[in-house]
């Protein structure tokens, strides 16, 4: 995509990018430009600091950002933007993302990270509530909204035709 990125898309590390393909998938379905960056909160916090410090004055709206175990990294780049944040548990350790959802979604009074659920489905739903928030100021975006919701109803009919094809 040519044009400026307004997502920006964090990763604690390489090992959670394959979770993220929904999110990456969804956003260029509705056309919306985006970067992607690993990141962690407690390996690199400067690069995570300098990163959110510079992404308004480069275009960014939203930011998602996944990671795992004691899932710091939404929280880090809440606590240095007012800017939109949606974290993503990832399911990394052996507490297969409990950990990540409580250490993502238990921000305090204040400085709010809009969590969805663990894994690939929560990469989508983030994408799709990014996607909606921008579509606020976005009325050409807000027309594309619903392609989504029309595409899952869709695989569902699909699913029954396959079931119960027509007789003939
Ligand atoms: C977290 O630790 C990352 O977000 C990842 O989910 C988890 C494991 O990272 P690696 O050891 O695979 O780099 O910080």
């Amino acid at each position: 995509m040519g044009e400026r990125p307004i997502v920006a898309i964090l990763a604690g590390s390489d090992s959670d990018l394959p979770q993220l393909d929904g999110c990456m998938e969804t956003l260029k379905k509705v056309g919306i430009p985006h970067e992607v960056l690993v990141a962690s909160a407690h390996r690199t916090p400067d690069k995570v600091r300098e990163y959110v410090l510079s992404a308004r004055g480069r275009g960014i709206r939203v930011f998602v950002a996944a990671a795992g175990g004691a899932a710091h990294l939404a929280g880090m780049i809440a606590a240095h933007t007012t800017l939109p944040v949606i974290g993503i548990p990832m399911p990394s350790s052996p507490l297969a993302g409990v950990d990540s959802l409580y250490a993502t979604v238990q921000m305090p009074p204040g400085v709010p990270v809009a969590t969805v659920s663990i894994g690939a489905w929560g990469a989508t739903n983030a994408a799709v509530l990014a996607a909606e928030i921008l579509a606020l100021s976005d009325p050409a975006l807000e027309m594309r909204l619903p392609s989504l919701r029309a595409e899952a109803a869709a695989k569902i009919e699909e699913a029954n035709r396959k079931r119960n094809p027509p007789s003939t």
